[in-house]
């Protein structure tokens, strides 16, 4: 029953003992915060994940109902083959000093999109939940100095060893305990020797030419997740065409750009951040066109340089970030219409914390983010509250592409691009693919849709959360989206991370 997982060799395993900390990281974002509820029971989770893969993963799971006992987890592929066929949970760990919070180390042996089922039993019974990952070797990790110098001393002992031992079994292995050794005897030892040495040579490199067949695949597997390329073309003044370049030549035959999964109504939702100081920014939504690329007309805009992230979902429910760079003439285009949105204001400030942004019409957005120092690779909830003109919360927010609001934090050498929800990090489309193996048969929504079932005025609450982490300190943009009357809103944070 349990799903097929291939074991790596050693040149993998001295990979992982050797595990640095440092992260050059893939979308720049690769743990996954997620907020929702097993059954009852509602839980925040994080998985953070491991550079390399295979590789240990790490479940925290913060319970926010009481009453849970026990969680389990295990990991699983998130479709096809296994993605029903979970193997034995492991049992997390309780805190000692906080009996709602729970941990555990996961091992991901595979690549591509996964999920991390977690079964909480308690005081009301079982539930369960299950958060999709996108699963992938950030890097390869150098080999330290040390236990390069080990391994070869280890080599050189080995070898001199096994000639030795050959070359004096052959010369002695016959002899009575004092008798000397005959010419015939040194003769067949050296005889024995040659061919000790050529086969231990051969051995060697055998050995040498597996590592490097290793080395080579591993590394075109850290290259095979790498973000593609946005390749951008204008057309006809004001048609953007989008097209996915990957520097893996098999990318390109294994990810069908033409067979992506909608996410949150959208195949692919396009952002286009103003360089270097995100003033402006456009969320647009492209129709694929011939050839697995996509297309937009965009909206009137002003001429400049463009940081270009393209979110999609393959079919598998693995989630890429197009990533590229665009230089924009001056558009005339159509109005911003539908679930698109566009943003102008003031320039990323540094080392500057904002709590609040103007909207349109004397309204406010704050972000309630108590006094400390943001930290990184905290898993945090991002609490915005809207306000009307006179100061009160919001009443006229509505579900803005089916949730109460989007955040995207970009960090300012846009080397971090996280698209975020109500309900975490992880991409809707791929949660709807998590869900749908879930056995239990309540209607699980995500917490922004939740929240718009709660009230009774038809609006949603005038707060909105995230849960997120920044993945390392630096100068941080946050744009948070709401829909107000019909209108689409940004609200835009600064945030300096230590
Ligand atoms: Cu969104």
């Amino acid at each position: 029953m349990k799903m097929a997982f291939r074991a790596r060799p050693l040149a993998l395993t001295i990979f992982l003992l050797v595990a640095a900390q440092a992260l050059v990281a893939h979308v720049g974002s690769p743990d996954v915060y997620y907020e929702g509820d097993a059954g009852p029971y509602h839980l925040f989770v994080t998985v953070r994940m491991p550079q390399v893969i295979p590789g240990v993963a790490e479940i925290q799971v913060r319970c926010e109902s009481d009453g849970v006992r026990t969680i389990q987890v295990v990991p699983l592929r998130l479709t096809g083959p296994g993605s029903n066929l979970p193997p034995t949970p492991d049992l997390a760990q309780t805190s000692k000093d906080d009996p709602q919070f729970f941990t555990s180390s996961l091992w991901l042996m595979e690549s591509g999109a996964l999920q991390v089922r977690i079964m909480a039993d308690g005081a009301k019974g079982k539930g369960e939940l299950s958060v999709p990952v996108a699963s992938f070797a950030q890097r390869t990790l150098p080999m330290q100095k040390p236990l390069a110098a080990l391994l070869f001393c280890l080599m050189l002992l080995l070898t001199v060893g096994a000639i030795s031992i050959v070359s004096a079994g052959a010369r002695e292995g016959t002899l009575e305990p004092g008798e000397t050794p005959e010419s015939t005897n040194v003769r067949r030892s050296r005889v024995a020797m040659a061919v000790a040495i050529v086969m231990v040579l051969g051995l060697l490199y055998v050995g040498r030419s597996w590592w490097e067949i290793e080395e080579t695949g591993y590394q075109q597997r850290v290259n095979f997740y790498k973000p593609p390329r946005a390749e951008t073309t204008l057309e006809k003044g004001d048609r953007l065409v989008i097209r996915a370049k990957a520097e893996d030549p098999r990318w390109s035959q294994r990810i069908n750009m033409g067979r992506v999964i909608p996410d949150h109504n959208h195949l692919m939702h396009l952002f286009l951040i103003a360089r270097p100081a995100m003033d402006r920014m456009w969320h647009l939504h492209p129709e694929p066109v011939e050839g697995g690329a996509f297309a937009d007309d965009l909206p009137s805009m002003p001429a400049g340089q463009y940081e270009v992230f393209a979110d999609v979902v393959d079919e598998r429910g693995f989630p890429w970030t197009l990533l590229g760079t665009t230089e924009l003439p001056q558009i005339n285009g159509k109005p911003i219409a539908g679930d698109d949105s566009s943003w102008v204001g003031a320039p990323l400030e540094t080392q500057q914390a904002s709590h609040t942004s103007q909207l349109p019409d004397g309204a406010r957005m704050v972000w309630e983010r108590g006094s400390g120092p943001l930290t990184s690779n905290v898993a945090m909830d991002f609490r915005f509250s809207v306000q009307d003109k006179d100061g009160k919360p919001a009443q006229d927010l509505e579900p803005y592409m089916g949730m109460a609001g989007h955040a995207e934090f970009v960090r300012s050498d846009f080397s971090v691009f996280a698209h975020v929800h109500p309900s975490g990090s992880v991409p809707m489309a791929s949660l709807k693919l998590a869900q749908a193996g879930l056995m239990s048969d309540a209607p699980l929504m995500p917490a922004g849709m939740a929240m718009a079932a709660s009230t009774q005025s038809g609006s949603l609450p005038a707060v909105i959360s995230f849960p997120y982490g920044f993945p390392q300190a630096g100068e941080y943009r946050i744009f948070v989206q709401v829909k107000r009357a019909g209108q689409v809103e940004t609200g835009v944070f600064d945030a300096h991370v230590e």
